[in-house]
This record gives structure tokens, sequence and C-alpha cells, in this order.
């Protein structure tokens, strides 16, 4: 179907005319895009049946990777890269005068997360494929992913997003596995053979049917699982309204909650949660039964991953399983229930760290409750014992206290590994964080820094460069990524210097051209492009950018001898809906740039430019195109960052402060090759537990800052008086929580530093070289490695031809 481009062709126009009763001629782009979707389907599929064999018929070790989300992005592209046949269908399509690129532009986004969490699984899917690894993803089928965001007169409005309204042409429903999930009701108990038995009653039940998409690796015949529940009603109805069951039902999986760092503590939230662990564990359990009489040995063939505490409880869900439906004693029950079971932290912010009430989680998952209350008190026990009258211990650490259940100590408790995202917050989690944790279950902490997909970030987003890279060094290094490092020795090369500049600048026209049809502004292809994107949040201070853009146009206006080296500034971010300051902060930025982009004299050297709907299909053009990557939260606080690796591997350097994953790159780099500034971790968390700083000090001391600072309530935006008030409060009057102040003028020397280099062209063109040279560490193959070496312990399915 693929072998070459005639062939190609042929069944293309035979199946476009079968399905859709058409000439081509008449066809629209959306028959196409489906046509094409159908037959790469088709394609994979013997491969993805011969997978699924392989797995059932070895007894070969499987993990199953649970999470609230996956961030996938289009499909459609990377499908044809992984099966190399990109190629033969870009030209198919030519001679029929249809873009590819158009077609796989007109994909909706698989936009099923908020941010780095959810994109992260989404590249460890790509890379467990590609090293055949014998790996799955289990997910939420949201009808709605992430919202859509529309700037609206400065302000974000958010639309519900809807990926699902052309269908999906990658997912194969399986109704005949669908699974039930009790909610509600009550325990009864009864003694049979002098055991206790327990049966759960008066329940409403919800059925999860799978939708299944096929994950597929790079040049590789293995076709994983990515399954995807869908909430739908019983077949038996609760005895009450019927209609508004139905509805409950389906909004289970209707929405993803829209906030990346807030824990909310709704009902609806839990309901996701346990719905996604128990359709999953009953399933994997289910399969694992198709094979094995019982399940004594499970934890020798199953691995389950739980991403961040959302899908944690996996822990009391297998613990049912195996006490109620295996009969087994606890002990073992709970010896093969921590031995199957790892957990990633991918946060400190305590905001975020999920606590349950008990009139919450009691009355909706009565069993489940019961074994967590089991669990707990068998662990103060043994605390107890450990810490005789040690109570202020014990209150700190079990694992229901004060009225709630605490799951990331759930998680600990009932997991083999915890594991941070980024060596410094792996630190802090052991010394800070966890310490009580670390002190009693020492070998079970970790580190595994996070990575990208260089298939996506890199050959997908990035060909230009992608063909450069391999020009240079030959193509060893697309299957091992360390490879890249072979690059260092042609950095000095004056002609791959001058080619890899005319990459830049042909991406970077790309990039202007998108913003000029986006936003009607023109910007300076010439110009630095400095980009700050990922979510909206006082942590990761998109406030600080913006003062030093507000201290530069000060300048300018002030100082007719001042000049700077042309700046376009990009931001692309989404405010959780309820996040009042995040929401202002948006305003402000797009207050900044009317002010600045309209100034004549001004706008000539910098522009602010606001991309809206910022999500992974727009970040593939802008990553490319980007000279400086703004990575500059309050250290201590981004666990490790992905977005940072992206840049860097598409020949960015790297602004930032040392936190997460920047100190691993600075590492790899070498400290002429990055910018850093700002507050260590440790500076920060020693000032915290002293009470903070006094940012009106900076304030009163530093003329620049009172300056930026006052212009946010003076008039200097006009009409917006009021608007912005609530930001001068968080850093004056709120104690700078994240120290905006404190790093002003530190960030403001370093981006003086950078303006130097970036005028040292060929210099930093090396640099730029240097970065992609090292960006080999961070592919996601080398993470998903210590994964499967040294938690998971999965070895390699042997390749099917
Ligand atoms: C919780 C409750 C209710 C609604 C939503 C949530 C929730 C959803 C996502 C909380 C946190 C969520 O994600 C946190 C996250 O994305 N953390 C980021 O993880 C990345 C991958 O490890 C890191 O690179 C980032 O530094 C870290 O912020």
């Amino acid at each position: 179907m693929f072998s070459n481009k005639n062939e190609f062709k042929d069944s293309f126009l035979k199946r476009l005319e079968m399905s859709y009763g058409k000439k081509f001629a008449e066809s629209t782009k959306r028959d196409q895009y489906q046509t094409l979707g159908n037959m790469v389907r088709e394609h994979i599929s013997s491969n993805w049946i011969s997978t699924n064999e392989w797995n059932r018929a070895s007894n070969n070790k499987q993990v199953y990777y649970l999470s609230i989300e996956f961030l996938l992005g289009r499909l459609l592209g990377q499908n044809l890269l992984n099966l190399g046949i990109r190629e033969v269908v870009l030209e198919g399509f030519a001679d029929l005068g249809i873009d590819l690129e158009e077609i796989e532009e007109s994909e909706a986004d698989a936009g099923l997360g908020n941010g780095g969490l959810g994109r992260l699984a989404a590249c460890f899917l790509d890379s467990l494929a590609s090293l055949n690894l014998p790996g799955h993803g289990l997910g939420i089928r949201y009808k709605h992913g992430l919202f859509d965001q529309k700037i609206v007169d400065g302000y974000q409005v958010e639309l519900p997003e809807q990926w699902l309204r052309h269908g999906n042409v990658w997912e194969v429903r399986k109704p005949d596995q669908a699974i039930e999930i009790p909610f509600w009701g009550k325990i009864e108990h009864s003694h049979e053979d002098g055991k206790l038995e327990f049966r759960h009653v008066q329940s409403e039940n919800i059925m999860a049917v799978p939708y299944d998409m096929p994950v597929i690796g790079y040049e590789t015949s293995t076709v994983n699982t990515l399954r995807l529940w869908n909430a739908e009603p019983a077949p038996h109805p609760p005895h009450r309204d019927v209609l508004a069951y139905k509805r409950e039902t389906e909004a289970v999986s209707e929405f993803l909650y829209p906030d990346d760092t807030h824990d909310e503590g709704k009902i609806l939230r839990l309901k996701q949660q346990y719905f996604l662990v128990s359709a999953s564990l009953q399933s994997i359990v289910r399969s694992y039964l198709k094979k094995n009489d019982t399940l004594h040995e499970f934890h020798k063939h199953v691995a389950i991953h739980v991403n961040d505490t959302h899908p944690v409880l996996a822990i009391p869900e297998l613990m049912r399983i195996l006490l109620d439906e295996e009969h087994m004693e606890w002990e073992e029950a709970w010896n093969i229930t921590f031995n199957t079971i790892s957990y990633t932290n991918h946060t400190t912010l305590s905001e975020a760290l999920e606590k349950w009430p008990l009139h919450i989680f009691k009355p909706l998952l009565p069993r489940i409750y019961m074994i967590v209350e089991e669990l707990n008190e068998r662990f103060c026990k043994e605390l107890w014992n450990r810490f005789p009258g040690d109570w202020n211990r014990i209150e700190n650490m079990a694992i229901i206290a004060h009225g709630v259940v605490k799951m990331a100590h759930l998680a600990i408790v009932g997991s083999h590994s915890v594991n941070g995202v980024a060596k410094i917050h792996s630190d802090i989690l052991k010394n800070r964080e966890m310490k009580l944790f670390h002190q009693i279950y020492p070998q079970k902490f970790n580190n595994k820094t996070n990575g990208i997909t260089h298939r996506r970030w890199l050959l997908k987003a990035n060909p230009e460069l992608t063909n450069l890279i391999t020009e240079t060094i030959g193509t060893d290094w697309i299957t091992n990524p360390h490879l890249m490092i072979e690059l260092k020795r042609h950095i000095y090369n004056p002609l791959l210097k001058e080619e890899f500049a005319a990459v830049k600048r042909k991406r970077k026209e790309i990039l202007a051209d998108i913003i000029e049809k986006k936003t009607g502004i023109s910007v300076d292809k010439h110009s630095i492009f400095d980009v700050q994107v990922k979510r909206l949040h006082a942590y990761k201070r998109q406030l600080l950018n913006v003062l030093h853009i507000m201290y530069l146009y000060n300048r300018l206006k002030e100082d007719s001898n001042f000049t700077i080296y042309p700046r376009t500034f990009i931001f692309g971010a989404k405010a959780s809906p309820g996040y009042y300051y995040a929401k202002k902060i948006i305003k402000l930025i797009n207050s900044l740039a009317d002010k600045v982009n309209s100034d004549p004299k001004v706008s000539k050297m910098m522009k602010v430019i606001f991309m809206e709907n910022y999500r992974v299909s727009l970040a593939e053009h802008i990553f490319p195109a980007t000279d400086v990557s703004e990575q500059i939260s309050t250290a201590s606080k981004e666990a490790s960052g992905t977005g940072n690796m992206k840049f860097m591997m598409n020949g960015a350097l790297t602004m930032g402060t040392l936190d997460g994953a920047n100190i691993e790159i600075l590492e790899e780099v070498g400290k002429e090759n990055i910018f850093t500034f700002g507050l260590k971790a440790d500076e920060v968390l020693n000032y915290y537990e002293n009470g903070g700083y006094r940012s009106s000090e900076y304030y009163h001391h530093d003329l620049r800052i009172r300056q930026v600072v006052d212009q946010l309530t003076n008039g200097f935006f006009p009409d917006t008086e009021d608007e912005f008030e609530a930001i001068k409060d968080s850093l004056l009057y709120e104690n700078d929580q994240y120290f905006v102040l404190r790093d002003f003028a530190s960030y403001v020397d370093a981006q003086e530093q950078l303006e130097k280099a970036y005028k040292n062209q060929d210099k930093w063109l090396e640099k730029a070289l240097l970065n992609i040279a090292h960006s080999g560490y961070f592919s996601s193959d080398r993470t998903i490695h210590e994964y499967a070496d040294g938690i998971w312990d999965i070895q390699p399915i042997p390749v099917i031809h």
C-alpha cells in the first residue's frame, strides 16, 4: 500500500472513492485526511496484532503507565514519520496536487493534558514503542481536552475544546472489553468458612468502555497500545431518574480538569481518578488471568506506574482485587501490591499535593476507603514500633490525618519506587519535602531526569535541522540520540555554522509568517526571538520577563543614545480559568504588547507578541524558530521543565535560573553556553524558612524596579488604572513570594550578557550547535532506558518480521 508512490496513489484514490462515493476532484480535505488515516491504521494493524500476540503468548513483563493526562498532539504526521512512509505519501500527494502538510494540519490536536506532566506521558509512549519495550498507556478519553484559548480585548476567554468533532481515525472501540465500576452504596460483610467476605451493595455503576489507540514505534514493528476509557451508562441503571443517571455518568469522561497545579477537591475529579484506576486494574488483571491461573506472581510479570498521585488509588484497588476477588491474605496481597507499583512525583508545590476530604472519599468509594484505613492503621503501628511515643512524627506521616487522605503518603507507602524528575527535584524530595519518608524508606527514592522524544521535537518539528545533523554526522544518532555529541567535533566548521544559521533564519521566517497571519503584527525576522511558552503560573515568573521588557522600554524612551539589538519577545500561555492572578498576567502581557508595538520608535527595536492557544501543534512551530529560551522559575519550584530541553535541541540558548533540569543543561553544556542568574534553590528555601525577604527594600532602593512597579498602576497602560493592582500588591504587600524583585537586577545583567553574546554571531552559532550536540542526553529514550532498568525491570521484545 505504501511501498511506492504509484501503488500508494492507486490505493488512496480507490479508497477515497469507495468510502465517500465521489470522485477525487470532488473530495474535501477532510475526506483526504480520513482516507489516509484509515490507510495508515490498516497498514499497521498486522504489527499491532502481532505485538499484542507476542505479549500475550510470552510471559515477559509488561509495564502499564497510568496517567490522568496524555498530551499527544497531532498523530498523522508522526505516525507517517515513524513508519518511514512519509516521503512516499508526500510524493504521491504532490502528484495529486495535495499539500500533505496542509492535510496534517487539518487534524485536531489530541490535547488530553494540561502541560508538562501530560506531554511527558506522550513522549514516554513514543520512546517505549521505539525501544521495543512492552509498555502501554492507560488514560481517560475526555470528550473535551484542555480548553481552547481566545484572547478578547487582552483577556483570556475559554472555549470547550472539540477534538472528537469529526471523529478520531486512530481509535478502536472495544465494547466487549468494557468494565463495570461501582460508586457509592455500602459494604456488607459476612463470614464464609471462617473468612471475612465483603460485598459492595446498592452501588451506582458506570461502564468503562475502552478505546484503543496504536502507539507506533520509530522504524520498528512494535505497535503498543494507549487505552483510553470512555464513561457510559451501565446496562442496569439505578432505580432513579434515568436521564440524570445518564448525564452524571457521561460527565465522568467529559472534561479534562484545566488546572495544572491546584488541588480543587471536586467529587467529579475523584470519580475520574477511580474510574481510570479501577477500569485499568480490572482489565490488566483480567488479561493476566487469561494466561496465568493465579495472581501470586503478578508483580513478576506486571509493573504499574502511577504518573503523579492522580492514579494512586491503584494501590488500594489492587489490594481490593487481591483480597476480595482472589481471597489472598493481607500480607501477601500487600507484598504483591507494593512490588507492582511505582510512583513519580512532579511537584513540591504544597498547593498541588492532593488531599481528599473523608466526607467525599468515604461515601463515594466505601470499600477502597476501608482498605486505605487499614493501610493507615498498619503503617502508623509500624511507625509507633520504630519511633515509640513520637506522636508528632506519626501525625505528620499518616496517610489519613485531620479529615483528609494524603495521596502522596499513600503513594510512597504503597510503592517500591518513588522518583523525582530532575536531580535537584529528587534531592529536595529526599532532604526536605519527603525527608521523614526518606528516613524510613531510603531505598525507594531515586531520580529519573525527564526527557523529550527527539522524534517529535526534532525530526518532525525541525526537518531542516534534522537533515543538517545527518549531513554532518550520518544517521546513527537518530536511533542512538546520545551520538548527537559527535556534532561537537564540527561546531567550529564555518560551513556548518552558516548552514545552521540558514536553518534558523528559515524557521524564524516561517514563525514570523504565522505570527503575522494570526495577529496582524509583522516582526523583524532578523531580531532575536526570545520566547517564554508554558502554562501561566506565578512561580514560572512570566512577570519577571514582563518587568524586564518594561525596563527596556523605559530606557529606550528616556535615553535617545540607548539602543538594543532588535528583539521579539514571544509569549504563549494558558491560565487556569479560576486562577485570578494568572489571568491578570495575560492581560498585562497583552497591554504591554499594545504599548510597545504601537510606539513608532520603540517598536523598531522590539515587539511583544502573545500567541493565543498555545498547544503541542503550535509549539512545533515555535521551538525551531527560537534563539533564546526563557526558563526563569523561582529556583526550587520547577521540578524539571521539559520545554527547556525542546528549545536546546533546536539550537536555542537558555536564559535560566538554577532550577529543575536547567541545572543539568548547564552541567552538559558548561557555563559559557548558557545564561544563568538569580537566587539558588537553597537560598530560596532558606529565605522561606526564615520568613521570606523584604521586597519593599528592593522597590525603594532600585529606581528601575520602582519605575516599572509604579507603572503597573499609574496610567502607563491606558484605561487600565485598577487592572494590575493585584499584581503590584503581590510584589509589595504580599512580600513577593516568588522573588521577582529579588532576582530583577540579576536578570537584567544576564540579559545584557546575552545581548552581547548574540552580537558575536559567529560565537553564538557555536554555542547553539554545542547545545544541540549535548541535547541527546535529554532524549526520553535515555529516560525510558533508566525507568526500564532501574524501576520496571522490563526487557525489549524481539522485533517481529
Ligand atoms: C490536580 C488536581 C486537579 C486538577 C488538576 C491537577 C493537576 C494536573 C496536572 C495537578 C498537576 C498537574 O501537573 C503538574 C505538572 O505538570 N508538573 C510538571 O511536570 C513536568 C513533567 O515532569 C515537569 O517538567 C514540570 O516541572 C512540572 O511542573
